[in-house]
């Protein structure tokens, strides 16, 4: 199986003024598709590992041969946190629904929970994502990872993410990534979100 882009659900200007539409275009097919004809390079030959899903492909980090681990992790990372960042994209909806009342059980409220995430983001030294995660029992905490490192690899789900690389916000923000994470709250689709918590076992 060859891993290919799914089709973007919006257009690229959907996410204007947060996310400028040539930051979304050049994001969706020039980075992302790069991502996957990595993987794909890596993964010829090594048939069973090439017909998994990459989300499973990362759970089973451990199985990946010595030789394609880095490819793995950083290419089948960056194809499994794309596949999901455009998937929690979606200007004006309003946090809602299982996934808002557990942040304010863990976090006592929403504002507090924004401030923590902000924070994650803005620490992440280079390139790399902050993470709002479910763990196994389906408790939420924030975590970041460096460069395209998935939370998958660590068996945490990615119900939030922010992509915190220069290429994810550049053309609009320049070095401006604290106005980026400000944006960024406004573009979370919860409806996305709360049905992937709904959907854990
Ligand atoms: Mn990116």
């Amino acid at each position: 199986m060859k891993h290919v882009l799914p089709a973007l659900p919006y257009s690229y200007d959907a996410l204007e003024p947060y996310i400028d539409a040539k930051t979304m275009e050049i994001h969706y097919t020039k980075h992302h598709q790069a991502y996957i004809d990595n993987l794909n390079v890596a993964l010829d030959g090594k048939d069973a590992l090439a017909d998994l899903q990459v989300e499973e492909l990362l759970k089973n980090f451990d199985k990946v041969p010595e030789s394609i681990k880095t490819a793995v992790r950083n290419h089948g990372g960056g194809h499994a946190n794309h596949l999901f960042f455009w998937t929690i994209l979606k200007k004006d909806v309003a946090p809602s629904g299982p996934v808002l009342e557990v942040i304010k059980n863990t976090f006592g409220s929403l504002e507090e929970f924004e401030s923590l995430f902000s924070k994650a983001a803005m620490s992440r030294f280079g390139s790399g994502w902050a993470w709002l995660v479910a763990n196994k029992d389906k408790g939420v905490e924030i975590v970041s990872t460096a460069n395209q490192d998935s939370p998958l690899m660590d068996h945490k789900t990615p119900l939030i993410g922010i992509d915190v690389w220069e290429h994810a916000y550049y053309l609009h923000y320049q070095n401006r990534r604290a106005e980026y994470v400000k944006a960024f709250f406004k573009v979370i689709n919860w409806d996305a979100v709360n049905e992937k918590f709904s959907a854990l076992k």
